[in-house]
């Protein structure tokens, strides 16, 4: 691996917010393309974070400073992602379920969005199904998405899709899911129009949604 990247990987890993954007501004000055950044960096260490809190070596913690020191990096790769800005393709309202508070894959997703021309209504965390459906209707938004990485919060993805049709905007509005608990099965099951596992997956499936 490149010195740099791994400097992001052991900074994310280390949960050193510094040493991650230092890390980051001098690999975007060497030219580093962001989604390498991204691929090869940013994401791998936090999937070490979750392996070592998995096999008891970190605790919620060393998580949460991971998460802040990822969540620097990604702030500085923002410009980045979101340069192609292109003629709006729709309005999508994006929120991780309720009782769950990971962001960054939904930050992610939100911002790969944005930057692919979409119109991005981002509810953060913790979000109501009733709250999805309101800012929905509010917004006209054509397409709903819905994050969630636990096992138990993922069950609200059901409810949030059933709150969309009590509101009677189903018809109209597509709902997409991901997460990393999440699977194509789940989203059928709970009659989601469409589940993607990655960020960029996200964006060729909303367009796709639209279409
Ligand atoms: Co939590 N956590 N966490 N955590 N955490 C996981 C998810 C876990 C897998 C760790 C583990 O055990 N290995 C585990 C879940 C187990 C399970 O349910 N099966 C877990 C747990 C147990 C918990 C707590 C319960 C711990 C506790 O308190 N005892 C607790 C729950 C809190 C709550 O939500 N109510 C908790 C808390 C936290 C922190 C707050 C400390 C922190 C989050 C901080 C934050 O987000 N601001 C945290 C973190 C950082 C993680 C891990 C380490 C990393 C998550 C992450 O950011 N990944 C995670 C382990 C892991 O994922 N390996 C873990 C990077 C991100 C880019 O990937 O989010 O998967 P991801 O997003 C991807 C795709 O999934 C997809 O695209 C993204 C980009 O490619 N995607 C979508 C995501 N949303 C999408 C939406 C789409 C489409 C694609 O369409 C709309």
């Amino acid at each position: 691996m490149d010195t740099v990247l791994q400097d992001i990987w052991a900074g994310v890993v280390g949960g050193n917010r510094i040493a991650v954007v230092e890390a980051v501004q001098a690999a975007l000055s060497e030219g580093v393309p962001p989604k390498d950044i991204l691929h090869s960096g940013l994401i791998p260490a936090m999937g070490e974070v979750g392996s070592r809190f998995e096999r008891g070596a970190y605790f919620v913690p060393e998580m949460l400073v991971a998460a802040r020191a990822m969540k620097a990096g990604l702030t500085l790769l923002r410009p980045s992602l979101v340069v192609q800005n292109v003629a709006a393709s729709g309005v999508v309202v994006i929120g991780t379920v309720r009782g769950d508070l990971h962001d960054i894959g939904k930050s992610l997703v939100a911002m790969m969005l944005e930057g692919s021309g979409f119109e991005v209504i981002d509810l953060g965390t913790d979000v109501p199904p009733e709250r999805f459906a309101q800012v929905a209707k509010e917004v006209n938004a054509d397409v709903i998405g819905l994050s969630a990485l636990l096992t138990t919060t993922m069950q609200h993805m059901r409810s949030t899709v059933k709150a969309v049709e009590e509101a009677g905007l189903r018809e109209r509005i597509r709902i997409m899911v991901g997460g990393a608990p999440v699977t194509e099965a789940f989203a059928k099951e709970i009659a989601a129009d469409g589940y993607a596992p990655d960020a960029s997956t996200a964006v060729a499936l909303a367009r796709r949604l639209l279409r």
